[in-house]
């Protein structure tokens, strides 16, 4: 019924607009978007409240992906609409309504969602973010790397129909838009390294 399959895709988009970075930083008493990157997500909230705070966005932000995936599972939806509500997840975190429709860059999100959909192939792309970290200390490039490899991972390992790849490479094109910013940083060499 397409009217039951929209309120799923509004569910997960209402799950994923849950801004936790940036209710954590005000528990806190601070606005995350007015200091480091300004934005909302596990790497900022690290940078500003601590390693701790960072990985308890990490971990709520993508339970909020995985909680969109796991309903669209248990309804027994095809693996297409699956991944749709997936990336309303994602779009729910980078266009918030509770942040004036802006948000977080969707990595997070992504992770905890995709994990539900190919945990092979999310296991490889965290594999590749890691290297990437490691050997150059930015997140943002590590993200970007992972989520540009993404859509060719995932088509190399579940030889996807070619509506859940095209699902999978725009969620990911949008992660990759999301951290425009940070590719003008990158460029100009003023990103700062994480550790
Ligand atoms: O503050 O602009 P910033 O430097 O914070 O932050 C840039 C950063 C924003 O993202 C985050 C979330 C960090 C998540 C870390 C764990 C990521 C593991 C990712 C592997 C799988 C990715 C799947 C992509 C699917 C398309 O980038």
């Amino acid at each position: 019924e397409p009217f039951a399959l929209f309120l799923v895709f509004i569910l997960s988009f209402l799950f994923g607009s849950i801004p936790f970075g940036y209710l954590i930083g005000k528990i806190k008493g601070i606005d995350v978007r007015e200091h480091g990157s300004g934005n909302i997500g596990a790497t900022n909230v690290s940078r500003i409240l601590g390693k701790k705070y960072g990985l308890l966005v990490l971990f709520l932000d993508s339970l909020k992906g995985a909680l969109a995936v796991l309903i669209s599972k248990l309804l027994g939806l095809p693996v297409e609409y699956q991944v749709l509500a997936g990336i309303s997840a994602i779009a729910g975190h980078c266009f918030s309504p509770w942040l004036g429709f802006k948000g977080g860059k969707g990595v997070a999100t992504a992770l905890g969602a995709f994990l539900l959909i190919s945990p092979l192939t999310t296991l490889v792309s965290f594999f590749i973010f890691f290297t990437v970290l490691i050997l150059t200390r930015y997140v943002s490039l590590s993200s970007i790397t992972a989520a540009l490899s993404y859509p060719l991972l995932y088509k190399f390992f579940e030889k996807p129909s070619p509506l859940s790849f095209i699902f999978v490479t725009l969620g990911a094109l949008l992660i990759v838009l999301k951290h425009h910013s940070n590719i003008g940083r990158l460029l100009k060499g003023q990103e700062k390294k994480f550790f």
